[in-house]
C-alpha cells in the first residue's frame, strides 16, 4: 500500500485529492490539504473514484468493427495506418469540410486535446465541436461583445462578496465555485453577506438562501429586464462606473425604459416585494457577484440570458474590484475566439452555423452528417465524450453516425458512442498519465495543477499524446524525427529559458507553416505540441514528455503578466521568469499558485481598444425588445416542463459508467409535486411513461415538494448501457431535440423540455 497526489476529475473544480493506493486500487481517497485552492475539500463524488479507475467497460486494446458489429482486436499500426489512410482518401476527395473533431477533453483531461485538435490541422478542417457549444457559447458569444474577445471569460469572487445571486445554478451539487458547500454554509450563517437563489426549485443551495425567488421555469430573461429596469427607474445604477468603464448605456437604458416592470414580474410569478428586495441589496452591497449556469443556459433565451445576467453587475459596479465579477487570465486557452465575419469562420454547410469561441454546437452535428448534401460531413473523431448519451436527440446521433465513412471514438471505456464506431482507440486513464485541466477560472489568485501518473498504462492503452503524434505520423504530416532540433535541445537544455531551441523551433514551425499559408489561425501553432512532445519532451523528467508544450506557454504567460507571476513567488530575468514557472508546475504535486493579479488587472483584460466595456449589444437589445410578445403558454399534449439533466448526489456526466456506484437513486427518479403525481394517479415509486415531441423514456416516480407544481426533473448521466446490457435509468437526450435551442449560439433548451407523463 502507498499514498499518492492527484485530483478529482469529475468537475472543473478538480479538488486535490491524496489516495492510498492498494494493488491497482484506490482504496482510500481524501482531500489534499496542500491545494492551494481546494484545501482539502471534497464531496461525495470523488470518494468513488475506483470506479473510474477500474470498471468491466474499460478498453485495453485498440478495436475494429466487423461488418457484423462486434469488434475485433487489431494492432497499434493496423489500426492507426488504416486510419490514417481512409482520413487522407477523404480529404483527397471532398477536401477538409468532411471532417471534424469532437471533444478532446472532459472535467479532468484537457492535456490530450492540444494533440488531438492537431488533426484539423492535418485534415484542413476547422470544424471543432465540443461540449461547451451545448452550454457556454451563448455566454462567450456575449463576451466577445462586452469584453471585445469571446476569450474573456467571466469569474465571480463569491469568498469576498457581500451580497451573491445564484441564477440557475446549485452549487451544492454541482459546485462550479470553490469548495462549495463550504462556500454556501459561510455564506448563509453570516447575517453580514446575503445570499439570493433564483431557481423554480428549492435546491439545496436554495433552502440555506436568504431570499429564494423560485421563478416559472424559462421566464428567467424576463425577470432579469424586469430587475434591470427596477435599477434604471430608481437610480440605483453606478454612474461613475458606467461613465468610466463602459460605453453604450445611454442606448441600454433607452431599451431598458421599455420594459413593462409589473407584467414581466408577473410572467416570472415571484413576489414583487421579493425582486424589490434583491434589487435594492444588490444595488447597495459594497461588494456584489453573480454566478451562473446551466439553469440560464440551457433554458429559454440562453444568450439573452447571458447578456441580462451581466448587465446585473455591470450595471451596479460590480467588476473589477474585489468580491466582484471579473476576467480571469488563462495558462492554457480552453477556447479561441471566431470573429463574426471572418471568411476564415466557417458557415457549416446544412445550418450555415459559424463558430463561437471556434467551437460548433453539438446540436447542428447530426444533421451536418446526416444530409444529402455532398458538402457534409463523413469522417468524425470522438475523445473525451460521449454524444450518443449526451447530444440532445440520442436517436438523430444514432442515425447520423452510422451514416459516415469513418468514426473513430478515442476513449477509457466502452461507450455508447464507441459502439458505433469503425475504430476504438482505448487511452490511458487519467490516473496513468500525465494530466492537467484549463479550468483555472479564478482570479485574482491564478492555480495550476499539473498530475502525475499514479498507476502503470492499462493494457495496450496510450496517452493522447502518443496516440495522436503516431496518427499524425502514419498521415505523413510529421516526420518521425528531428534529429537536429533533438540535437539543439539537448545543447540548449542546460540554459534557462531553451531560448536557442525555441528559435529552432519556430523556424521548423515557420516551415510547416510556408507549406500551408492560407490557413492562418491553424497554422499559427501548427504542430507544436507533437514537435515539442517529441523532442524537448524525452528530456522532462519522470517520463512527462507530454507536459512539454506547457514551457512555450508558461513562457506566454510569463511574459504577459511578469508582475502578476512574480507576486505569486516565481523569479527571474527574461526567459528564466517563464521557466521557473515552469519548473514550479512540474515539481509541485497539490497544484501551484502561477499568478497573483490585482483587482484592476480586470479592466486590463478587457479586449476593446478602449479598455471599456460595451455594453449596448444590438442584437440582444432587439431580442428583449420582442419579449413581451412572446406567447407562454404550454400545448395540451405536452402539458409539463420537464427540466432534463438535473445535477444531483449520484451523478457525474458519464464519467463513471458502473452503476454501482451509486448509494442513492438507482433509478434516476423522475421528480414531481404530489399534488401533479395525485391528479395522474401516479404514487411515490411508481412507474411511469415521460414522452416529449422527440421521443419516450420509462421513469420511476418520486414524490418532491421542492418544486413547482407543473414542473417535472430527471438527472443527466443516467441511461448508460453498462458492459452493452440494457439502459440504467432515464437516457434523457431521447427527449430532447435538436431545434429547440437558442436562435444565436443554438445551445439546446434542455431546461424546459415539453412533456406529457402517463402512468405505465
Ligand atoms: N453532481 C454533479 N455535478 C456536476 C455535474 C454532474 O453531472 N453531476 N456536471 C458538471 C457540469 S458538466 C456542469 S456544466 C455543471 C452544471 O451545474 P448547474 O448548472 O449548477 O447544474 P444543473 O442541475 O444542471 O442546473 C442548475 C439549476 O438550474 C435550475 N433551473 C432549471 N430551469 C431553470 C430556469 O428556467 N431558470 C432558473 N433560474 N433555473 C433553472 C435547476 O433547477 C437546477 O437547480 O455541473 C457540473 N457538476
Ligand atoms: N439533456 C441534457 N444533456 C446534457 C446536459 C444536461 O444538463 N441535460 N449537460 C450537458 C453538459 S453541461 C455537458 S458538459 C455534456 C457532457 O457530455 P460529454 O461531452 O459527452 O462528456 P462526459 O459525459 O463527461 O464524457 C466523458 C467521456 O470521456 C471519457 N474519458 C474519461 N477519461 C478520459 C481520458 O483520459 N481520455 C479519453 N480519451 N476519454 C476519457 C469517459 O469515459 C466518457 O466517455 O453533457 C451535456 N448533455
Ligand atoms: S467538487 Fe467536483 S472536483 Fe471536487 S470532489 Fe466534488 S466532483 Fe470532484
Ligand atoms: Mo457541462
Amino acid at each position: 500500500m502507498r499514498t499518492d497526489k492527484t485530483a478529482c476529475i469529475l468537475c472543473s473544480r478538480n479538488c486535490g485529492l491524496e489516495v492510498e493506493i492498494d494493488e491497482g486500487r484506490l482504496t482510500r481517497i481524501r482531500g489534499d490539504r496542500e491545494h492551494p485552492l481546494s484545501e482539502g475539500y471534497i464531496c461525495q463524488k470523488a470518494a468513488r473514484l475506483d470506479h473510474y479507475q477500474n470498471h468491466e467497460d474499460r478498453l485495453s486494446h485498440p478495436l475494429r468493427r466487423k461488418s457484423d458489429g462486434t469488434f475485433e482486436r487489431v494492432t497499434w499500426d493496423e489500426a492507426l495506418s488504416d486510419i490514417a489512410r481512409r482520413l487522407l482518401a477523404i480529404r483527397e476527395a471532398h477536401g477538409g469540410r468532411a471532417f471534424a473533431f469532437y471533444g478532446g477533453g472532459g472535467q479532468g483531461n484537457h492535456l490530450g486535446g492540444s494533440y488531438g485538435l492537431q488533426l484539423l490541422r492535418a485534415m484542413r478542417s476547422r470544424f471543432y465541436y465540443n461540449a461547451l457549444g451545448q452550454e457556454k457559447t451563448g455566454d462567450f458569444w456575449v463576451n466577445g461583445r462586452l469584453f471585445g474577445d469571446q476569450r474573456c471569460h467571466i469569474t465571480e469572487d463569491i469568498d469576498h462578496a457581500d451580497f451573491v445571486l445564484f441564477i440557475g445554478t446549485n452549487p451544492w451539487q454541482a459546485h462550479g465555485i470553490r469548495n462549495a458547500r463550504d462556500a454556501i454554509k459561510t455564506l448563509s450563517d453570516d447575517p453580514r453577506r446575503t445570499m439570493v437563489v433564483i431557481d423554480p426549485r428549492r435546491t439545496e443551495t436554495a433552502e440555506r438562501a436568504d431570499i429564494h425567488l423560485a421563478l416559472r421555469p424559462g421566464t428567467d430573461a424576463f425577470l432579469m429586464a424586469a430587475m434591470l429596469a427596477i435599477l434604471v427607474r430608481d437610480d440605483l445604477v453606478d454612474r461613475r462606473f458606467l461613465a468610466e468603464r463602459t460605453s453604450g448605456y445611454d442606448e441600454l437604458e433607452r431599451a431598458l425604459r421599455q420594459v413593462p416592470i409589473e407584467e414581466f414580474v408577473r410572467r416570472a410569478d415571484v413576489p414583487m416585494e421579493d425582486v424589490m428586495k434583491v434589487v435594492r441589496g444588490l444595488a447597495s452591497a459594497r461588494k456584489a457577484c453573480v454566478r451562473v449556469d446551466l439553469g440560464i443556459q440551457q433554458s429559454l433565451h440562453s444568450t439573452l440570458n447571458s447578456y441580462l445576467e451581466k448587465l446585473l453587475f455591470l450595471l451596479t459596479g460590480n467588476f473589477g474590484k474585489e468580491g466582484g465579477n471579473n476576467l480571469h487570465t488563462a495558462l492554457i486557452p480552453l477556447i479561441g475566439h471566431s470573429s463574426e465575419r471572418s471568411p476564415s469562420n466557417w458557415r457549416t454547410s446544412h445550418h450555415g452555423m459559424f463558430g463561437i469561441g471556434k467551437i460548433y454546437p453539438p446540436n447542428i452535428l447530426p444533421a451536418e452528417i446526416d444530409q444529402a448534401n455532398d458538402d457534409r460531413i463523413r469522417a468524425l473523431i470522438v475523445d473525451s465524450s460521449n454524444p450518443v448519451m449526451t447530444g440532445a436527440d440520442s436517436q438523430a446521433f444514432e442515425r447520423a453516425f452510422s451514416k459516415l465513412e469513418l468514426l473513430v471514438v478515442v476513449d477509457v471505456a466502452m461507450t455508447e458512442t464507441a459502439r458505433l464506431a469503425h475504430y476504438v482507440l482505448p487511452a490511458s486513464s487519467q490516473l496513468e498519465k500525465w494530466e492537467m485541466t484549463g479550468f483555472n477560472l479564478e482570479f485574482p489568485e491564478q492555480v495550476f495543477h499539473l498530475r502525475h501518473p499514479l498507476f502503470p498504462a492499462h493494457g495496450e492503452t496510450l496517452p493522447e499524446p502518443e496516440i495522436y503524434t503516431r496518427l499524425l505520423e502514419h498521415m505523413g504530416e510529421l516526420p518521425k524525427r528531428y534529429p537536429w532540433l533533438e540535437r539543439v535541445a539537448r545543447l540548449d537544455r542546460k540554459r534557462p529559458g531553451l531560448g536557442l531551441y525555441f528559435a529552432a523551433l519556430g523556424l521548423v514551425t515557420a516551415g510547416h507553416r510556408k507549406l500551408w499559408p492560407r490557413t492562418k489561425w491553424l497554422a499559427a501553432s501548427s504542430y507544436a505540441p507533437s514537435i515539442l512532445y517529441r523532442t524537448l519532451g524525452p528530456l522532462l523528467p519522470e517520463g512527462a514528455a507530454a507536459a512539454a508544450l506547457l514551457l512555450p506557454l508558461a513562457h506566454l504567460y510569463a511574459l504577459q503578466h511578469r508582475k502578476a507571476v512574480e507576486r505569486a513567488g516565481h523569479r527571474g530575468k527574461g526567459l528564466a521568469l517563464g521557466e521557473s514557472l515552469f519548473q514550479a508546475i512540474l515539481n509541485q504535486r497539490s497544484g501551484v499558485a502561477i499568478s497573483r493579479h490585482r483587482s484592476e488587472d480586470a479592466f486590463a483584460l478587457i479586449r476593446h481598444r478602449d479598455r471599456r466595456v460595451h455594453l449596448a449589444i444590438p442584437e440582444m437589445l432587439e431580442a428583449l425588445g420582442t419579449l413581451r410578445a412572446e406567447s407562454d403558454a404550454l400545448g395540451s399534449e405536452f402539458p409539463f416542463v420537464l427540466i432534463a439533466g438535473e445535477r444531483r448526489a449520484y451523478n457525474a456526466n458519464t464519467i463513471y459508467r458502473a452503476p454501482s456506484w451509486r448509494r442513492q437513486d438507482p433509478d434516476g427518479a423522475l421528480r414531481i409535486h404530489p399534488e401533479d403525481a395525485k391528479g395522474l394517479g401516479l404514487a411515490n415509486g411508481a412507474r411511469a411513461r415521460c414522452r416529449s415531441s422527440r421521443g419516450e423514456v420509462e421513469v420511476t416516480i418520486a414524490h418532491y415538494d421542492a418544486i413547482r407544481r407543473g414542473v417535472v426533473t430527471l438527472p443527466h448521466g443516467y441511461g448508460l448501457r453498462y458492459q452493452g446490457g440494457p439502459a440504467v435509468g432515464p437516457a434523457v437526450n431521447r427527449l430532447t431535440s435538436a431545434n429547440h435551442c437558442d436562435p444565436v449560439a443554438r445551445t439546446p433548451f434542455h431546461k424546459f423540455v415539453p412533456v406529457s407523463i402517463t402512468k405505465l
